[in-house]
């Protein structure tokens, strides 16, 4: 018997709002205040995201850990629509100290939070005309074993979903032990981030392939691909295989080759028409919920 196309369950669309690295110089559409975030947070629940991902700015844009910044902008999205809100801990690439990113975890409990399962990661690109480092960067996440399980402890406690951020291969080791210590509620929510210039995993069908084939039984995936050049062609290929999918103006400036996106909605739009070319239903938020076994509000 061929193998069977079986009945894919609905993609669950994660919209990544904001970032901790580009600004508005990247993207004068890319939103960085309370409000600007809100907004578009509501604005990609309209076009089809069952998930927002975001992260904080602070008055000047930078990235902060400000709870009072997380607040204003967590209770802003849950007053006018019922989009899952997934809260960033990350922003180790922007310098904010791991003890501060956690807090939004207890402080908030967010249905779902970022949780970068890794040591660390070396971010750089080398520019063979100019003969140097155009950007060299060691970012690091977790800094011990006993840490990592503390903050998964963490994040069980509270009921929050960790979206384990999976920057290498090598951190599925970790999400594997984790997940044999018992401290990783089921299902198990992953994001395969690709495309970062340095030790991040090349976006590729094959890397792609291999990395859900290492994944635990029953993991809910999905695939972060940085840049114009892989982010949609990614979000179809990762539809068609039966993952979820994460588009946004965090990961992907442009909608089309050269062309700005107007806004986060805009690139969950065009993620719902592909969807649907490919016969592939798009989760509303409660769908997601009951998919990924988020707490009860
Ligand atoms: N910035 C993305 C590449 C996080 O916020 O914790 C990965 C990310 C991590 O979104
Ligand atoms: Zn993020």
């Amino acid at each position: 018997m061929g193998h069977q196309i079986r009945n894919l369950e609905k993609v669950i669309i994660t919209c990544a709002l904001t970032g901790a690295q580009q600004g508005k110089e990247a993207n004068p559409n890319l939103p960085t205040q309370p409000e600007e975030i809100i907004q578009q947070a509501v604005d990609a629940w309209n076009a089809g995201a069952a998930v927002v991902h975001l992260h904080a700015r602070d008055a000047d844009d930078r990235p902060t850990t400000d709870l009072d910044v997380f607040r204003e902008i967590f209770e802003g999205i849950r007053s006018r629509c019922d989009v899952v809100i997934n809260l960033s801990t990350g922003g180790a690439v922007a310098g904010l100290p791991l003890e501060e990113r956690i807090r939004v975890v207890p402080e908030l409990r967010p249905e779902i939070a970022s949780f970068s399962v890794g040591g660390g990661s070396l971010l750089g690109q080398y520019d063979p005309d100019a003969k140097r480092w155009v950007r060299d960067q060691f970012v690091p996440l977790v800094g011990s074993y006993a840490e990592m399980e503390q903050i998964a402890r963490v994040f069980l406690e509270n009921g929050v979903k960790p979206e384990l951020e999976v920057y290498s291969t090598a951190f599925l080791n970790n999400v594997w032990t984790l997940r044999e210590i018992g401290v990783l509620a089921e299902p198990l929510l992953v994001n395969l981030v690709t495309n970062i210039p340095g030790e991040c995993m090349p976006w590729s069908p094959k890397n792609i392939l291999y990395l859900v084939e290492s994944l635990p039984p029953n993991t809910e995936w999905m695939v972060t691909a940085i840049g114009g050049k892989v982010h949609f062609r990614s979000a179809a290929f990762c539809m068609a295989m039966g993952g979820h999918v994460r588009v946004g103006l965090e990961d992907n400036v442009y909608i089309a080759k050269g062309v700005l996106a107007r806004s986060n909605a805009e690139l969950v739009e065009k993620a719902v028409r592909i969807a649907r070319e490919i016969g592939r239903e798009v989760a509303m938020p409660d769908e997601a919920r009951e998919m990924l076994k988020l707490r009860r509000l």
